[in-house]
């Protein structure tokens, strides 16, 4: 079993509604490593290519339009088999549902819908892999928060 990981973002409604210190408590105390973070603000066109996957679909103008509403919080988290290990635990897309069918996720603790579900999680390894890159780019561990690991 191999150490693998991650990107769990942190949704405008989430860092707006003061989830931050709550969601982190959970991911530590669930075993995940936060080996970088940032926040940001997404702009239309890094909302959209972030999301390009989703661009034909009738809720993507309504998803930019949320994603780029206020500062997201994006982090590495590391652990063995992160990637399914967190979306375990940020729960079903419809936070609604979440709230009846998941009701410890963290979906179900601070999303509203199926659009402002307040966090986000990689789907597979190679989406991992693209999300940090956008993201983080080339890494330097200099600037690691957390454990120092290579990346
Ligand atoms: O991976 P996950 O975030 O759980 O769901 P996706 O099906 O990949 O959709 C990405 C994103 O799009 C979702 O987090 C909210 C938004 N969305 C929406 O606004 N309305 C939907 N019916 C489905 C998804
Ligand atoms: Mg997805």
């Amino acid at each position: 079993t191999e150490e693998e990981k991650t990107l769990a973002m942190i949704k405008p409604d989430g860092v707006l509604g003061n989830y931050t210190e709550r969601i982190k408590m959970v991911i530590v105390e669930s075993g995940f490593s936060i080996i970088r973070e940032t926040i940001t603000q997404l702009d239309e066109h890094r909302a959209s290519n972030f999301y390009v996957e989703h661009s034909s679909k009738s809720f993507f103008s309504g998803l930019i339009k949320y994603m780029t509403s206020g500062p997201v919080l994006v982090m590495i988290l590391k652990k063995e088999n992160a990637v399914a290990d967190w979306r375990t635990l940020i729960g079903p897309t419809d936070a609604q549902k979440a709230k009846i069918t998941h009701p410890h996720s963290i979906r179900a603790m601070c999303g509203l819908d199926s659009e402002k579900n307040c966090v986000h999680g990689s789907d597979s390894l190679e989406s991992a892999q693209r999300e940090i890159s956008f993201f983080f780019g080339e890494i330097s561990s200099g600037d690691a928060v957390g454990e120092h690991d290579e990346l």
